[in-house]
């Protein structure tokens, strides 16, 4: 009865992958996912560095561990290394902040001592969990997280105990110190996708949970997941390069499917209920055409008030290391920071390279060779994108140049990703901007009809990764809320009396 239901996915990224999933299991038989671009995986997305494996979108799977969907369905498929198996790699609770192994460098191009400038990283984690306390409290002191974490060094400035500078140090470690600060202001642009943490809500910054288990990688790319849940599809259940224009709901016209979805090449398609899985960059851009008639007005104003920034990646391959051998991040220091506290650059142009905090290893060596990945977030990051690709190697090669104080050290290949300027993406993640709370995340998930109309319910429902309480921005929130909106069309026809299901 209720699986010849017709459902549309609009969108093949994991969580549109997920609801097809869901309901082809259960039975469903009229399950169309349209895809605007020639791949599945959406920002899952695995590429390659000469014959390096590399991952322009998600890298990690964020707590692997029992509860996480994601690290489950890898281990199922055996896609992970026997180490992220291990119970004590699932045991690890980091809370979010990964306890690598660093390096630093400054501006002057001197390697640092990590004993210098390790103080103003325990302070600024310290600050960053203070920052997600106030959760549910009202009369939070700032209305963003950058506010808060620059007033709390201040302040600590003038309290010997605590200061992130003591009185008695030589000048020399105390500014580092400084700079370290605006470095992890930097760090946690890339970390939220955020232009600036001045732009990141203080009072749901607690909104975003973590899961225990050490964050691991796919060896084989992210990309092998998809794969391998696309082979379990039926072959025709995507079709590709089908970009959805609109979205006509509520439609009366067309008798018993109450939803019309109208393709690019003008493709009109039927439907009792439709998914939409897009990125909130595209819905932000997009939201007024793509519906008809448009969204509620709350629905409308939480897909404003959310932020999406962008984060990207270049990767530089080197002949032989400049780093320790067991380093496993690399800060790039810039000396003229001291005072400044700032996450933003002045000029963009000029001096956009200073938003790259610095550069992740890739590891183990054996497998990667001497491959860095740099990370950028901001409009400093959409600048990026701009460049030719010859243009950001130059910029990369200066920059290493500059804190190696090596002048002759070339890396042997760069690439970037370009997250911006993917039309149907338009960034990297969502965040919790200013103002936010988790009813935004609430509005964002309401189906539509909302509740309380009269109308058939259930014609438009909302997944992506934006849409899930408590692991926006992950893959593994992601794929929950394909699977939480295919259950909500389950249960709503086990629930649902002979009469009122679609006929066949
Ligand atoms: C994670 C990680 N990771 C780095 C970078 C990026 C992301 N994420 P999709 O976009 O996949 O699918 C939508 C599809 O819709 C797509 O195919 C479109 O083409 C299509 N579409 C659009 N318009 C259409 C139309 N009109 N018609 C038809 N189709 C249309 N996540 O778990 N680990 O390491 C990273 C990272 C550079 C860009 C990441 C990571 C995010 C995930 O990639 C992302 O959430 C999911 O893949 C999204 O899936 P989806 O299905 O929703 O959309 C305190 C606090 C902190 C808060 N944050 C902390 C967590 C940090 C997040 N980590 C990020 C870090 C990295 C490095």
């Amino acid at each position: 009865k209720s699986l010849n239901a017709k459902i549309v996915i609009v969108g093949c990224g994991i969580s549109g992958i997920a609801a097809a999933h869901r309901l082809i299991k259960a039975g469903y038989r009229h399950v169309r996912i349209l895809e605007a671009t020639g791949r599945a995986g959406g920002r899952i997305k695995t590429s390659r560095l000469g014959d390096k494996v590399v991952e322009i979108g998600a890298n990690w799977i964020h707590g692997p561990s029992e509860e996480n969907p994601v690290f489950c369905l890898a281990r199922q498929y055996g896609l992970l290394d026997p180490e992220a198996l291990t119970s004590e790699n699932q045991a690890v609770d980091i809370g979010g902040h990964p306890l690598w192994i660093p390096n630093f460098f400054s501006s002057s191009g001197r390697k640092l001592n990590p004993e210098d400038v390790s103080l103003a990283l325990e302070i600024f984690a310290d600050l960053l969990n203070q920052g997600s306390e106030f959760q549910n409290q009202k009369g939070e002191p700032f209305a963003s997280v950058g506010e808060f974490i620059r007033s709390e060094v201040q302040t600590r400035q003038s309290q010997q105990n605590n200061a992130v500078v003591k009185e008695d140090e030589d000048p020399a470690v105390r500014s580092l110190r400084l700079c370290a600060i605006s470095n992890m202001l930097k760090v946690e642009c890339c970390v939220n996708g955020a232009h600036s943490m001045d732009e990141v809500g203080l009072g749901a910054f607690g909104q975003y949970k973590t899961l225990p288990g050490l964050d691991c990688t796919f060896p084989g790319g992210f990309e092998g997941l998809i794969q391998k849940l696309m082979s379990e599809l039926p072959d025709d259940v995507v079709t590709y390069n089908r970009p959805v224009r609109r979205v006509h709901w509520n439609n009366a016209e067309c008798g018993e499917n109450p939803v019309t979805v109208e393709c690019h090449d003008g493709e009109k398609m039927l439907a009792d209920h439709v998914i939409v899985s897009v990125p909130l960059g595209y819905l932000k851009k997009e939201c007024s055409s793509l519906f008809q008639p448009p969204l509620p007005l709350h629905k409308l104003h939480s897909i404003q008030r959310l932020g999406f920034g962008t984060n990207n990646k270049v990767f530089v391959e080197f002949d032989e290391p400049w780093w320790d051998a067991d380093c496993e991040v690399i800060y790039l220091l810039w000396e003229d920071e001291q005072d400044a506290m700032v996450d933003q650059v002045s000029d963009v142009q000029k001096s956009w390279i200073k938003k790259l905090f610095g550069f992740t290893v890739l590891k183990p060596t054996e497998r990667y060779g001497h491959v860095l990945c740099g990370w950028i977030a901001g409009h400093e990051s959409e600048y990026m994108e701009t460049l030719s690709e010859l243009e950001v190697a130059h910029a990369i090669t200066q920059l290493i140049r500059r804190f190696t104080g090596n002048p002759v050290i070339t890396p042997r290949r760069v690439l970037r990703s370009r997250w911006f300027s993917d039309p149907w993406t338009c960034g990297s993640y969502s965040y919790l901007g200013k103002g936010c709370s988790e009813q935004d995340l609430d509005n964002m998930m309401e189906p539509l009809p909302p509740r309380g109309s009269k109308s058939q319910p259930l014609q438009v429902l909302f997944a992506g990764e934006a849409t899930h309480p408590s692991y926006f921005s992950t893959v593994h929130g992601a794929l929950l809320t394909g699977r939480r909106e295919a259950d909500r069309l389950i249960s709503h026809y086990s629930s649902t009396s002979l009469s009122e299901v679609p006929k066949s």
